[in-house]
């Protein structure tokens, strides 16, 4: 069945070129880019989208990384779609990362890993839901 996730193009991967290969290789994966704008996030709103984690000890780091440069916010179309995106991105760590990953071919360390997917469909309707209109996706 067809289904919706939600993907960033993390700071680090913007600042380093990659966007257009990483977007490449979501297409050649299947994905329909149904939604995507470039933004550089207010360190309120990259909290209010990672407020899962306001009491880890990464969160401070983690929110100044992802408000240092422009990302770009997409949604993803696919059959499958959450699942399958966290199987192309691999793991957090790009070092346990499976071979030939988003994150193993483009993410340098556990903050700066390139690129964010949902982790399950509810978190993927509230994630799409925080960053486009409902007359932007349907
Ligand atoms: P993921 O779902 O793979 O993006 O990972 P998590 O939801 O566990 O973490 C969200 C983001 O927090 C990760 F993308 C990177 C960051 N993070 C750190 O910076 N340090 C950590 O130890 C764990 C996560």
């Amino acid at each position: 069945m067809k289904e919706l996730t939600f993907s960033i193009v993390k700071p680090d991967a913007m600042a380093a070129g990659t966007t257009g290969k990483i977007l490449d290789r979501l297409l050649a994966e299947g994905f329909v880019i149904r939604g995507m704008k470039c933004m550089h996030l207010a360190a309120k709103e990259a909290e209010g989208f990672y407020a899962e984690h306001r009491e880890k000890p990464f969160f401070p780091s983690l929110i100044r990384f992802v408000t240092e440069g422009p990302i770009l916010v997409m949604a993803l179309e696919k059959d499958g779609a959450v699942a399958d995106l966290r199987k192309v991105m691999g793991a957090t760590d790009p070092a346990e990362a499976d071979p030939n990953t988003i994150r193993k071919l483009f993410g340098t360390s556990k903050e700066r890993n390139a690129i964010h997917g949902s982790a399950n469909p509810e978190d993927a309707r509230r994630e799409v839901a925080y960053f486009f209109a409902a007359v932007e996706i349907k």
